[in-house]
């Protein structure tokens, strides 16, 4: 395999811009420091430059909250199905790893534990124990926390913290069979961020691991290539741990190690991040974490940046998952959700895991309408028409709060 592989397609075009890119990346690594501040002053803060490893991707397709988050446009997610690479969201919780690992991927270390063989092996040794490719939406816990009224701390993403993609890598089970199946008393899938931790901080304050109940281990694969490409930096190059159907937090991008643990990690990301937590209490390691993604759905078109729309025909259409469960259908009102019609399920099926688009045919006059979807997974699960209020505002699936009002001439 080469060992100078660019990052992207696009790296080229980046080095035609090297000077400003020199500056723009400056000025990205100085907002990384800036913190919660920053998410929240973004509302009315002017269009900002993607962060220099961001740089390949398409800023008209996205919304720059900060250097780390990153959010598609409800009008860029299209009716292919899968997300483009340079349209795809960023959340990163510190900055990526070095761009040198890029050099030698294979060389990539990732330690396993809690196997009855534990060791570590190289990136390349992990691709002779298997490979399978599967398509998944990735989502931020988070998205659609802009939509709280509450106005919860953290980025408020609106529907953009997510994608659909496809991953390409060995499955997990592959490399615990190869080490001698699990260790007794494993309960969790524990992976590690390999990112550099700041000096002077303690590491389990800021270090990304996240655990999962075990039963994921059927779905998990150790990912190396993502939509057709090998991983980007911003992505998670060289190694993720893709967790099918589990919110984006816990699909950890530069994976350095992957621990089957009998209890949850104490990091603080784990054990006070990503929780549950009621309104106006405290986190604690008691409340649900953010694991399996609930099923959701919301429109993509028409939406009202697209100003006043003519009267008659209109092709409502948008994207909805079901986590770990396959979408059964979709509904679609025009009447902010008194009615609702059976909408058709278009472009090919990616599997469980992935999202399907849908679309609604729909003769509008001339007025205002509030357009609303509401998805089935195969297990009889609707998307509900209240959020679940929770203080940092996740798992937001209320198609009531997904709904958008268009103008008819
Ligand atoms: N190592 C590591 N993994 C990580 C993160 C991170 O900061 N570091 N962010 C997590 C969060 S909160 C989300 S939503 C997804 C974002 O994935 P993306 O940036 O590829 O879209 O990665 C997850 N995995
Ligand atoms: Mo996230």
């Amino acid at each position: 395999m080469s060992t100078s592989q660019p990052n992207h397609p696009n790296a080229g075009r980046r080095m035609l811009l090297g000077g400003s890119a020199a500056a723009l990346s400056a000025l990205g690594l100085a907002s990384f420091t800036r913190g919660a501040q920053a998410q929240t002053a973004v509302a009315t803060a002017a269009a900002k430059p993607l962060p220099s490893y961001a740089a390949w991707k398409d800023a008209n397709a996205l919304i720059v909250h900060t250097s780390n988050t990153i959010e598609t446009r409800r009008s860029a997610f299209g009716a292919s199905v899968i997300t483009p690479s340079p349209q795809l969201y960023v959340r990163n919780n510190l900055p990526p790893v070095d761009a040198a690992v890029l050099q030698d991927r294979d060389a990539w270390v990732l330690e396993i534990e809690g196997v009855k063989k534990p060791r570590s092996l190289t990136l390349g040794e992990l691709k002779t124990l298997g490979l399978d490719t599967v398509a998944t939406v990735l989502q931020c816990s988070g998205n659609g926390r802009g939509f709280f009224p509450s106005k919860p701390s953290g980025t408020p993403w609106q529907v953009g913290a997510a994608g659909c993609v496809l991953w390409a890598g060995v499955p997990l089970r592959n490399v615990v069979a190869a080490l001698g199946g699990l260790a007794d008393g494993a309960r969790f899938v524990t992976g590690t961020g390999g990112e550099k931790i700041p000096e002077g901080v303690d590491p389990a304050s800021v270090i990304v691991e996240r655990s999962v109940p075990i039963k994921a281990l059927d779905d998990a694969l150790l990912a190396w290539e993502m939509n057709g490409e090998p991983l980007s930096l911003a992505h998670g190059a060289p190694l993720r741990l893709v967790l099918p159907g589990y919110q984006g937090v816990n699909n950890i991008k530069y994976v350095k190690r992957v621990a089957f643990t009998s209890s949850e990690s104490k990091a603080k990301i784990m054990a006070h991040g990503y929780r549950m937590t009621p309104p106006g209490e405290k986190s604690s390691p008691e409340q649900a974490s953010v694991w399996e993604m609930g099923v959701k759905s919301w429109i993509n078109g028409p939406l009202p940046e697209d100003g006043t729309l003519q009267a008659g025909l209109v092709q409502i259409h948008g994207v909805a998952f079901g986590g770990t469960r396959a979408v059964k259908g979709v509904e679609v009102s025009t009447d902010g959700g008194k009615t609702w019609k059976a909408a058709r399920l278009v472009g090919p099926d990616l599997g469980r895991f992935a999202w399907r688009q849908f679309v609604v045919s729909a003769t509008l006059g001339s007025g205002t309408h509030a357009l609303m979807s509401r998805a089935t997974d195969v297990a009889g699960n609707t998307q509900p028409e209240q959020r679940e209020e929770n203080s940092q505002g996740y798992n937001n699936n209320s198609w009531r709060d997904h709904g958008v009002t268009v103008t008819v001439a």
